[in-house]
């Protein structure tokens, strides 16, 4: 097997992390703006200086393929290059680039595999602009109508439409094009798990299932220092309840269970003002899917509890409901397989974040490989991974990839 290029895998990481670069550290690459223009451009000009033919559909995903001796259906890998408001260099990132280092390293020996090896670049994968996240590969796996994403608007009322155009990827390609054979993504674990048990491999076998619902509360703005508490209708103060509350849920649950309100926006948001709107995200998430049904139902009554106590009106609306989702098991054992051919230790887990590969899963064999997250930073400028983690993770890659495109049938 042919091994990759390290030190060249490294410097690409650091190249696409200059673009949308914070002042001390970390990346800002949110969705469709000009930053992720910047990383999607980077990466489309690595690609084309690979060789590889490029598409991009009508959903903005980007899809590069290096030919293989057959005219057959590839063997994907590839994520994400959007990133949150304070990213890191490897959250997506690492499982695009590290894809185009198996190409290079195919390239430079003269490779090619009985099957095409696809490289692809999922559009607005965190959903921290537009939601739901993971919505360029839901809109390619036919989940989600092309239509529907392209008209889904940011907190400015922008749309995926207009901003796609804006930066020059609303591409012509029909979604879903090519049909795939296997998808295997490969993403830094972005939790403690595998740092802190020293194992250097995750063998993933699935995803919990993800719930994001926005709570809008709408009261009277008052005088802070003129109305007495009981007068009060205050829209703040049920949404500080609510995040306690959910909080609590999860700590009552156990097992699994994890609730987080990320985003609580006031208004008119004043010292001096009783808050007459609160808007609050509340993100449940659990591998049990019954366990998450019954979060998700407690929450909205205590929600809709809070709200009338307050004499404040409660509005609710799905932001994103994903379903937990085991993976391919004849791919997850070649996972293991494969890093035990290398010699690396292995924990098969169940992911916490969303991912793209969670999507792919539902058209074809699926699987990803974790490599362990400094302290389980993620989502955080320092965010970080080893690089012998790094390389040894794309090494394995490579071979599974390999392994998957030349097999006889
Ligand atoms: O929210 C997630 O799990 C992913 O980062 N979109
Ligand atoms: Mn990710
Ligand atoms: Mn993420």
């Amino acid at each position: 097997m042919p091994s990759i290029d390290g030190k060249r895998f490294l410097a690409s990481l650091h190249a696409l992390g200059e673009c949308g670069a914070l002042e001390g550290g970390g990346v800002n690459r949110l969705a469709l703006t000009d930053a992720d223009k910047s990383g999607r451009d980077w990466a489309v000009n690595r690609m084309r200086e690979l060789d590889m033919d490029v598409t991009i559909d009508a959903i903005g995903n980007i899809v590069a393929v290096y030919r293989g001796t057959e005219e057959l259906p590839p063997v994907m890998t590839g994520s994400h290059i959007d990133t949150v408001r304070t990213g890191g260099l490897y959250d997506g990132n690492y499982g695009v680039l590290a894809g185009l280092e198996v190409i290079a390293t195919l390239r430079d020996r003269g490779i090619r595999s009985r099957r095409p090896i696809a490289v692809a670049v999922f559009t607005n994968e965190e959903g921290a602009r537009f939601q739901p996240d993971m919505m360029g590969s839901l809109v390619y796996v036919g989940d989600l109508p092309l239509e529907q994403a392209l008209t889904t608007q940011d907190a400015e009322g922008r749309t995926v439409g207009e901003e796609l155009e804006r930066i020059g990827y609303r591409g012509h390609e029909a979604v879903g094009s090519p049909r795939v054979d296997h998808f295997v993504e490969l993403h830094i674990e972005q939790g403690p798990v595998l740092h802190r048990r020293g194992i250097p491999v995750g063998v993933v076998e699935g995803v919990q299932g993800i719930s994001w619902t926005e709570f809008t509360f709408e009261g009277v703005s008052n005088h802070a220092g003129t109305t007495p508490m009981e007068l009060r209708s205050d829209a703040g103060y049920v949404a500080a309840c609510l995040t306690t509350f959910a909080h609590d849920l999860a700590l009552g649950y156990g097992g699994r269970q994890i609730a987080t309100v990320g985003s609580v926006r006031l208004t008119p948001n004043l010292v001096n003002v009783i808050p007459n709107r609160a808007v609050v995200t509340v993100d449940l998430r659990n591998t049990d899917a019954q366990a998450l049904e019954r979060a998700e139902r407690e929450v909205l009554a205590f929600a809709m509890q809070a709200a009338q106590t307050q004499k404040v009106t409660c509005r609710h609306r799905s932001l994103a409901r994903f379903d937990p989702v085991a993976f391919d098991a004849s791919v997850v054992d070649l996972v293991a397989r494969e890093a035990e051919r290398l010699g690396l230790n292995v924990l098969r887990m169940p992911s916490g974040a969303g991912h793209d590969a969670q999507m792919l899963a539902r058209v074809c064999p699926t699987g990803m490989i974790f490599v362990p997250s400094i302290d389980g930073l993620s989502h955080n400028v320092r965010e970080d991974t080893a690089p012998d983690d790094l390389i040894q993770g794309t090494q394995l890659l490579l071979q599974i990839l390999l392994r998957l495109a030349n097999r006889p049938s």
